[in-house]
């Protein structure tokens, strides 16, 4: 075994899906690989981004940045299909080409703080195989200045998911943040028993679907804290819709999610 592959025997691929992000992602991938090789020397981290053919340039930045780059990698999309529509798609390259043996999904905004990757491979390295960051526990926490509106769509929308998706269960009690954007999946017998083909939301309620799928498949899953930033430049993808799509699905899920998955994997 050559060195190299001593101490990068595993491999984390951070997708990273985009729309309209020119201004924050190269800093972003920069940040991100300066961390994973400071804090977590023994992962071979790549990053992947997913770009929704955004008319801002992102695609051709992440192009630029790729020449002296060997672990940034990009997918553009005919067009803009979705939040899940691009994680399902880069989770598949990240798993066929890039051997994954962990997939992170990360915002392309810097809400995510870099620095929180080293700690969620850690919590893989220590056997975990779904790492949640949660705004709800301990040292987590949102942006200062967010609106009525925003705080009772993401903790009120958080609490009717845990509701609908798990209560009266112990995972009621251990997801405290179910909407949350940020996740480290051990592909090995987690991630890769999920059929792709059967996550039935492509925007927002993805996040709910896989989360529902993977606890129900019995993933050991822990949480570490996440202090949630502003977003640094760019705007948000959410609408008015999306409360809506995401209450459908985790209603769906409540009604019908455990026999559907059953039937197919
Ligand atoms: N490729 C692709 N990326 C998307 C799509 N929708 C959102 N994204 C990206 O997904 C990430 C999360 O979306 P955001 O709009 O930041 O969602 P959010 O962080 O919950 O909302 P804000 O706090 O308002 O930013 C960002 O990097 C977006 O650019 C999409 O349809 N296609
Ligand atoms: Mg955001």
């Amino acid at each position: 075994m050559t060195e190299t592959q001593a101490t990068h025997g595993k491999t984390a691929v951070v997708v990273i899906p985009t729309y309209n992000e020119a201004d924050s992602i190269c800093p972003l991938v920069e940040a991100l690989l300066a961390t994973a090789k400071s804090s977590a020397p023994q992962w071979s981290v790549r990053v992947l981004v997913v770009d929704g053919d955004s008319p801002d340039g992102t695609a051709q930045a992440v192009r630029a940045a790729m020449q002296h780059q060997p672990a940034l990698d990009l997918m553009v999309e005919t067009k803009k299909a979705g939040i899940g529509a691009a994680y399902l798609l880069g989770f598949e390259r990240a798993m066929r080409q890039h051997a994954a043996d962990v997939v992170v999904e990360f915002d392309g905004d810097f809400q995510h703080p870099p620095e929180t990757l080293p700690l969620m491979l850690e919590a893989i390295d220590e056997g975990c195989d779904y790492v949640l960051g949660s705004r709800a526990i301990p040292g987590g926490g949102y942006p200062a200045g967010w609106s009525l509106y925003r705080h009772l769509m993401s903790r009120g929308g958080g609490f009717v998911a845990r509701l609908l998706l798990f209560f009266p269960w112990r995972p009621f009690f251990r997801i405290t943040d179910p909407t949350t954007g940020l996740k480290a999946t051990r592909v090995r017998g987690v991630l890769d028993r999920i059929d792709f083909a059967r996550i039935r939301s492509k925007g927002f309620g993805y996040k709910l679907e896989l989360l529902y799928h993977l606890v129900q498949q019995g993933a050991r899953v822990k949480e570490i804290p996440l202090r949630f930033q502003p977003r640094r430049a760019g705007e948000s993808k959410i609408t008015n819709q999306t409360p809506g799509e995401i209450l459908r699905t985790v209603l769906w899920l409540r009604l019908f999610g455990k026999r559907y998955m059953a039937r197919g994997v």
